[in-house]
C-alpha cells in the first residue's frame, strides 16, 4: 500500500481496528514514533506511525463513483468509500474499468427498469453512475466498433451476487442485440429463459445463498454482422452430484424436487408423490420452504419456461416422472437378504417404491433390484454374481440417483442449447461467465479443491490482463514505469495441474491403482512435495494436505478424493436404464460404443475439469476481458449490513486492491499516436498544418492543451485516468461549436 505520509496534531487519519479493521480519527499527540488518534466514536489509540494512513478531509460524504478518483489510494480509503456508498444505496462503483458490485439484499427495481437500460445505451463508459449495463454496453460497442470477441467474467463469493449480475447482463445483451418483435424475438427469448430452468435444476439453497448455483456456467452469445444476436452456445461446469443424495441440515436439495412436490393433483398422483417431508432425499434437512417462494408456482413457471426453451410437453413429462423416480429410489431401504451378504428391500414400503421407481423409469422391477443389490463380475473364465450387502446396496442406490440426474441436467444443457442453435458465421461473440468463487471451509473435499483450481485459473488471466499485459506493454513502448509487485500464481497452478508430477496427476494415478487408498495417496503427496512452498502437511494430519492459494491457506481432506474423482457409470445401471422403454431415460444412457468403451477404461473427473478449464481460458483469451467483482456484505444475507473485515477480505481475495493500485499508478489510456492525431487533431488544427511527424505533433497537441503526467511511448500515447474524458469533453465542445457554425452557415443559404 502507500507509504504512510507525515502527520501532524490535527490531521485525520485512518488507524487499524481489531473490530472494524479501520477507524477514522484525529491526531492529538506525536511522540517520535507513536502517534495518539482520538477516533471518531471516541476512543483514544497509540499507534506507531507508520500504521497511520492520511484521510481525504475533502473527500464526498457520499463517496466517489471511481476508486482511482480517489485523492488517497489505501485500503481504508477503499473501502470507507464502498461503504459510505452502499449506505445510501450506490452498490456498483468502478476500479477503472473493473466494477465493484455490492449485494443489496433487497430489490432496487429502478437500477434495472427499461428505462434505465435505455440510457445506458451508447453512454460513454464512466458517463453515469457505475452499472452492470454499463460493462454490458462497453463490451458491446467494442465488438461492434473494433470487430473483437469479448467477455465478461463475474466473480466473487457464494451469494455475493454473481447469478443475478450475469442475468442483467444477458437482459442488457439481449435488448441491444434483439430484433423488433415483428422479426420473432426467440434467440433472445431461449436464452434468457434457459436461466430459470438451468437454476430449477442446478441451484439450491445452500447455508450461504438461498439460490446457490451448484454449477459453474459460460454463456456465449454469438452476432451477426448487425450486431443481432443470431446464436448461443452455454457451457456448464461439474454439477454438485452428491447433494441429490445427502442434504445437510439447514440446506436443502435442487429446487425442481420440492417444485414437483407442489405440482397440481393430476402430476401428484401420475408421479405418486407427496409430501417433501416422506422423502429421504428431502427429509435429511429440516428445511422445505424458501421464504417468499410458491412451489407450484415456481412449477408452472418452470414449465413455461422449459415451452419457451423449446422442450416438448413429452419431454417436459419424461423429465418430471425421471425426477420422481429418484425420490422413490431414495426411500427404497435394504435388509440383509437369504443369502450371506446379499440384500433385499426391507418391507413393503421400500417394495412399493421399488415398483413405483422402476414403473416410472419405465425397466423391470426385478432388473432394477439386481441393478441395485447385485454385481456381475466378469473375468476371463467365467461370469460371477456376486451380492452387495444392505449398505453396499444403499451406496450403489444413491450412485445411480447421482448419475441418473446429471446425465439429465447434461441433456437439458444440450437441448437448450440445439434449440438455440449456434451461428457458425458468427465472428463475434460475447461470453458471460457466471463460476463458483474461491471456497474455504472447516472441511474441503475434492469439490472445494476444483473450485479452487478454477478460481487460481481466472486469477492469472486477471493477473496477465491487469498487470502483467500493462507492464509488458509499458516496458515494449519504454515509458517511465515504476513496477507494481503482484503475487504470481503460476506455482500453484504448476503443483495442481502438471502433467506429470501435479496433484491431479498423482490423484488419476491413485485412481487407476486398486490398491491405493486416501492415505497411499496423501502419503505421496508429502512425499513429492515435501520441499514446495505452496504445499504443506497440517502437524497431526494422517492424510490432509494444505494449499497455499493466492486466496489463503486451503486445508484439504483427502478422505473422499479418490471416489469423487473416479468417473464411471456402473455396467449393471448403464445396462438398466439403457433397456428402459421411455425413449428419454434410455437417451440419457446409449448403449456404449467399442471405440468409446476402449477409451474409457478409466476417466478422471479432475482431468476432464482440468481440461475444460484449459479451454475455456482459450476460448477467454481470445476475447477482451471485462470484470465484475461481487462482493458479499455480510453472512447473515441482510440489507444495510456491511462488515468491514468480511469486505476487505473479499477485495484482498480478488485482486481489486492491486487493480486499484495499477490503474492509478498507471496509464489506463492507450492511443496509437495516428488515432490520437485523428481524435484530437481539432483541438489545435494549426499544429496539424506545421507537421507531419505524427510524435512531434502528439507532443506539441498535448502541450497545447496543457495537460500533464501523460507519456509518449514508442507508437502510443499513455494518458493518465481522467485525462481522456478531460480531452473528449473538450473535443465535443469544438465539435459543438463548428456543427452550430455550419447549420448556421446551410440556414443563410437557405
Ligand atoms: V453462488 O456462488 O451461485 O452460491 P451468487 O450467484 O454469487 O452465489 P446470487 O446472484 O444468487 O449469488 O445472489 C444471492 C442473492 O442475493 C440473490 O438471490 C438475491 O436475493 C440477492 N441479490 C444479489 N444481487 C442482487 C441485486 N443486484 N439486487 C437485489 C440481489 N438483490
Ligand atoms: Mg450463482
Amino acid at each position: 500500500m502507500v507509504a504512510s505520509v507525515s502527520v501532524g496534531v490535527g490531521s485525520l487519519v485512518w488507524v487499524e481496528d481489531a473490530d472494524e479493521a479501520w477507524i477514522d480519527g484525529e491526531v492529538v499527540a506525536v511522540n517520535g514514533e507513536d502517534i495518539k488518534v482520538l477516533s471518531t466514536s471516541g476512543k483514544t489509540v497509540v499507534v506507531k506511525s507508520s500504521n497511520v494512513y492520511p484521510k481525504d478531509a475533502e473527500a464526498p460524504p457520499c463517496g466517489v463513483d471511481d476508486m482511482t478518483k480517489l485523492a488517497y489510494l489505501h485500503e481504508p480509503g477503499a473501502l470507507h468509500n464502498l461503504k459510505s456508498r452502499y449506505d445510501i444505496n450506490e452498490i456498483y462503483t468502478y476500479t477503472g474499468n473493473i466494477l465493484i458490485a455490492v449485494n443489496p439484499f433487497q430489490k432496487l427495481p429502478h437500477l434495472y427498469d427499461s428505462h434505465m437500460m435505455a440510457q445506458y445505451k451508447g453512454a460513454g463508459f464512466g458517463e453515469l453512475s457505475p452499472h452492470p449495463f454499463a460493462v454490458a454496453d462497453a463490451a458491446y460497442r467494442l465488438m461492434m466498433n473494433e470487430g473483437i470477441s469479448q467477455s465478461i467474467l463475474v466473480s466473487g463469493e457464494s451469494g455475493a451476487g454473481k447469478t443475478e449480475s450475469t442475468k442483467l447482463l444477458m437482459r442488457y445483451l439481449a435488448y441491444m442485440g434483439g430484433r423488433s418483435a415483428t422479426e420473432g424475438r426467440t434467440v433472445e427469448q431461449k436464452v434468457l429463459e434457459s436461466n430459470p430452468v438451468l437454476e430449477a435444476f442446478g441451484n439450491a439453497k445452500t447455508v450461504r445463498n438461498n439460490n446457490s448455483s451448484r454449477f459453474g456456467k459460460f454463456v456465449e452469445l454469438q452476432f451477426d454482422q448487425r450486431g443481432r444476436i443470431s446464436g448461443a452456445a452455454i457451457r456448464t461446469y461439474l454439477l454438485e452430484r452428491s447433494r441429490v443424495c445427502q442434504v445437510s441440515d439447514p440446506e436443502r436439495n435442487y429446487h425442481c424436487f420440492y417444485m414437483l412436490c407442489a405440482a397440481p393433483p393430476e402430476d401428484i398422483k401420475k408421479f405418486k408423490l407427496g409430501n417433501p417431508r416422506t422423502f429421504h432425499y428431502l427429509n435429511q434437512s429440516n428445511c422445505y420452504e424458501l421464504d417468499g417462494l410458491d412451489e407450484s408456482r415456481e412449477y408452472i413457471e418452470t414449465k413455461k419456461a422449459m415451452d419457451t426453451v423449446g422442450i416438448s410437453s413429452e419431454e417436459q413429462d419424461a423429465i418430471f416422472r425421471v425426477i420422481a423416480a429418484i425420490l422413490h429410489l431414495g426411500n427404497i431401504e435394504f435388509t440383509k437378504g437369504k443369502e450371506i451378504d446379499s440384500s433385499m428391500p426391507k418391507d413393503e414400503t421400500s417394495w412399493f417404491h421399488l415398483r413405483t421407481a422402476a414403473e416410472l423409469f419405465m425397466c423391470d422391477v426385478k432388473a432394477l433390484e439386481d441393478a441395485l443389490c447385485k454385481r456381475v463380475i466378469v473375468t476371463r473364465d467365467e461370469t460371477i454374481t456376486k451380492c452387495l450387502d444392505p449398505e453396499a446396496a444403499a451406496g450403489s442406490r444413491d450412485a445411480l440417483a447421482k448419475i441418473v440426474y446429471s446425465r439429465l441436467f447434461d441433456w437439458l444443457v444440450d437441448k437448450i442449447n440445439s434449440s438455440i442453435g449456434q451461428d457458425p458465421n458468427s465472428k463475434c461473440l460475447i461470453g458471460v461467465l457466471d463460476i463458483y468463487g474461491f471456497e474455504s471451509f472447516k472441511t474441503n473435499s475434492f469439490e472445494q479443491f476444483c473450485i479452487n483450481l478454477t478460481n487460481e485459473k481466472l486469477q492469472q488471466h486477471f493477473n496477465q490482463h491487469v498487470f502483467k499485459m500493462e507492464q509488458e506493454e509499458y516496458t515494449k513502448e519504454e515509458i517511465n514505469w515504476s513496477y507494481i509487485e503482484f503475487i504470481d500464481n503460476q506455482d500453484v497452478l504448476d503443483l495442481i495441474e502438471k502433467k506429470p508430477g501435479g496433484i491431479i496427476a498423482l490423484l488419476d494415478e491413485a485412481c487407476m491403482f486398486p490398491r491405493s487408498t486416501h492415505e497411499t495417496f496423501a502419503q505421496k503427496l508429502y512425499q513429492t512435495f515435501k520441499n514446495h512452498k505452496r504445499f504443506s502437511k497440517p502437524k497431526l494430519a494422517r492424510s490432509d494436505f494444505t494449499l497455499a492459494h493466492y486466496a489463503g491457506d486451503v486445508t484439504y481432506q483427502t478422505e473422499l478424493f479418490l471416489d469423487k474423482n473416479k468417473d464411471y457409470v456402473i455396467a449393471e445401471h448403464q445396462a438398466l436404464l439403457c433397456s428402459s422403454k421411455c425413449s428419454f431415460a434410455s437417451g440419457l444412457f446409449p448403449p456404449s460404443t467399442e471405440e468409446s468403451s476402449k477409451q474409457s477404461k478409466f476417466s478422471s473427473i479432475g482431468s476432464r475439469f482440468k481440461q475444460q478449464l484449459q479451454s475455456l481460458l482459450e476460448t477467454l483469451s481470445a476475447t477482451e476481458p471485462h470484470y465484475i467483482r461481487c462482493v458479499k456484505p455480510n453472512n447473515l444475507l441482510k440489507p444495510a449490513i456491511f462488515e468491514n473485515h468480511n469486505v476487505l477480505q473479499q477485495l484482498r481475495c480478488g485482486g481489486v486492491m492491486e487493480a486499484i493500485r495499477i490503474s492509478c499508478a498507471g496509464y489506463p489510456t492507450k492511443k496509437p499516436f495516428y488515432e490520437f492525431v485523428d481524435r484530437f487533431g481539432i483541438l489545435s488544427p494549426e499544429v496539424l498544418a506545421g507537421s507531419t511527424d505524427e510524435v512531434t505533433v502528439c507532443k506539441r497537441l498535448l502541450e497545447k492543451v496543457g495537460l500533464e503526467g501523460y507519456q509518449i511511448g514508442k507508437t502510443k500515447v499513455f494518458l493518465r485516468a481522467g485525462q481522456l474524458a478531460e480531452l473528449d469533453a473538450r473535443r465535443t465542445e469544438v465539435l459543438g461549436r463548428s456543427a452550430s457554425i455550419i447549420q448556421r452557415k446551410i440556414r443563410s443559404h437557405m
